[in-house]
C-alpha cells in the first residue's frame, strides 16, 4: 500500500508489473477461471429479469433527448441547453452490456468477500450489508461525471477517417449528477480489509455478458486498493432522488474522473483480493490496442480525458442572425477546466469563452460564447479545453483499435440558413 495508485503513473507502472509477472498463458487461464466463475454462480435468477423479458432499459428514451445505440442510450447534447448544472436522471446516458436488471430491495445484500478480509471469507461467508445498513450509515455527496470510455468514438471515422470497433457515440455518452452514498472505504473498513489487500472487484446482478458467442461472466473490474479507499462511493442516491433502476438501483459505484466501465451498477459483491484481480474489463477492453502498444495493449485505463461539447444538435440548423449565443461544457479526468477557446473559422482562429456556474474538481464547465456570424453558410464549430494540468485538446487523437478516449477537439456541424 506504498504506492500512490491514484496516480495515474504509478497505477500504470504497477499493472505492467502485474502484466509482467503473468504469462500470456497464465492469464488466460485466469481469465477462463473468472468467466466460469461468473457462470456458475449465476446472475440470481431472483434477481435478474429474464432475457427476453422487456427492452434493456426501463426509462422512456424520447427521440428528442435520446439517440438509441441497441441496448445503450446517447444523450442528445442540445437538450442540455438552458438546463442547470447537473444531467437530470431521466436525461442521463445509459451504457448497458446487457439489460437493466429488476431488483428486489429487500432481499438486496452487498456481499464483500475475499483473501484481503480478516478471515479470508469465500463468496459464500461473505460480510453482508442490506440496503438499510448502507443508509444508515454515515453518508457523503460528491458532484461528478460519469463518462462513457468510448465517448466521441463516431467522430474517429467522421473526422479521422479510422475504423475503430465499438458503439459510435457523438459527445453524449456522459452526463454529471449529485451521487450520494457511503464512501467505499467505510464499508471496506466494516468488513475487515487488511493490508494485504492489492485489488478491489466490485461485480454487477445484471446477466452474463456474451460477447460473440462468448460468455464473459457478470460485469466486473478491479479497482486497485489505494482508489478503492480514496474517493469511491457507493452510492443510492442520484440528483437528491434513490437511483434509478438504469443507473444501478439500489446500489452503485462511483468512480469520479475514472472511465465510466469502474462506476459498475446494480453491485451485489465486492472481491477483497490479496493478489492482482483480472477481469475481461482490465484486459480485453478499456486498453489502447493498435501500433504504438504492446500486443496486450496498454495498462488498464483509468482517468478520462478532455472533452468539449456544444449544446446544440449535430448538423444543426440555425436561423440566420448577426450574432448566435453558443453554449457547451468541458469536462477532464484529470482536474478542473481552466480555460475554453471556440473557433468559428475551422480553426484558424481561437477567441475565449466566458465560463459559467461552479467548477466542482470531477464536474464540467459550462461556457458560452457569442458568435458573430458571417451569413448563412455551412459552418464547423470548435471548442478547445484546457485543464489545470496545462493539457488542452490536440487535433487528432491517436488511433487505437476500440476508439477509447477521444479526446481531439470536435468539428460541430452547423448550417446558418
Ligand atoms: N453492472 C454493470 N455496471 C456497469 C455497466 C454494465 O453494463 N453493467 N456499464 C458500465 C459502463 S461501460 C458505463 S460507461 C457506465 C454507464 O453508467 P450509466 O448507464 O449510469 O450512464 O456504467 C458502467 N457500469
Ligand atoms: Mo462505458
Amino acid at each position: 500500500m506504498d504506492d500512490d495508485l491514484t496516480d495515474e503513473a504509478t497505477y500504470e507502472h504497477a499493472r505492467s508489473r502485474d502484466r509482467l509477472n503473468t504469462s500470456p498463458l497464465t492469464r488466460r487461464r485466469l481469465l477462463r477461471a473468472s468467466a466460469g466463475a461468473g457462470l456458475a454462480m449465476g446472475a440470481g435468477a431472483a434477481l435478474a429479469r429474464p432475457a427476453h423479458a422487456a427492452a434493456p432499459i426501463v426509462k422512456p428514451l424520447p427521440p428528442e433527448l435520446f439517440i438509441a445505440h441497441g441496448t445503450n442510450a446517447e444523450m442528445r447534447w442540445e437538450a442540455m441547453r438552458g438546463q442547470g448544472y447537473l444531467t437530470p436522471a431521466d436525461w442521463f446516458f445509459v451504457r448497458n452490456h446487457v439489460a437493466t436488471p429488476e431488483i428486489d430491495v429487500r432481499t438486496w445484500r452487498l456481499k464483500v468477500w475475499g483473501g484481503g478480509l480478516h478471515g479470508s471469507p469465500g463468496l459464500e461467508n461473505a460480510v453482508e450489508f442490506g440496503y438499510e445498513d448502507l443508509l444508515a450509515m454515515p453518508a457523503v455527496t460528491r458532484t461528478a461525471f460519469i463518462e462513457c470510455t468510448g465517448n466521441g468514438r463516431g467522430l474517429f471515422a467522421r473526422q479521422q477517417g479510422q475504423q475503430v470497433s465499438g458503439t459510435p457515440w457523438l459527445l453524449g455518452a456522459a452526463g454529471v449528477a449529485r451521487w450520494r452514498g457511503v464512501p467505499l472505504a467505510h464499508v471496506l473498513e466494516r468488513a475487515g480489509i487488511t493490508e494485504r489487500a492489492v485489488d478491489v472487484m466490485p461485480r454487477g446482478l445484471d446477466a452474463d455478458y456474451v460477447d460473440r458467442g462468448e460468455n464473459l461472466g457478470r460485469v466486473r473490474r478491479p479497482l486497485p486498493v489505494a482508489k478503492a479507499l480514496d474517493d469511491v462511493l457507493l452510492a443510492y442516491e442520484m440528483n437528491g432522488r434513490p437511483l434509478p433502476p438504469d443507473h444501478g438501483f439500489p446500489v452503485r459505484v462511483v468512480v469520479p474522473s475514472w472511465a465510466g466501465i469502474a462506476s459498475i451498477k446494480w453491485v451485489g459483491d465486492i472481491q477483497v483480493s490479496d493478489t492482482p484481480l483480472f477481469s475481461p474489463w482490465n484486459t480485453r477492453y478499456y486498453r489502447l490496442f493498435g501500433p504504438g502498444h504492446p500486443p496486450e495493449g496498454s495498462a488498464p485505463l483509468t482517468r478520462m480525458s478532455l472533452k468539449s461539447a456544444f449544446e446544440l444538435p449535430w448538423n444543426a440548423r440555425l436561423p440566420y442572425r448577426p450574432e448566435h449565443r453558443l453554449t457547451g461544457r468541458s469536462w477532464s479526468g484529470n482536474g478542473r477546466v481552466r480555460r475554453v477557446e471556440v473557433s468559428t473559422d475551422g480553426g484558424a482562429t481561437w477567441r475565449r469563452a466566458t465560463p459559467r456556474g461552479p467548477r466542482p474538481e470531477h464536474g464540467w464547465l459550462q461556457w458560452e460564447y457569442r458568435w458573430r456570424c458571417p451569413g448563412p453558410g455551412s459552418y464547423e464549430l470548435l471548442a478547445r479545453a484546457t485543464d489545470e494540468t496545462g493539457a488542452t485538446q490536440p487535433d487528432v487523437t491517436p488511433f487505437n483499435t476500440l476508439g477509447y478516449l477521444f479526446d481531439a477537439v470536435a468539428r460541430h456541424p452547423v448550417t446558418v440558413v
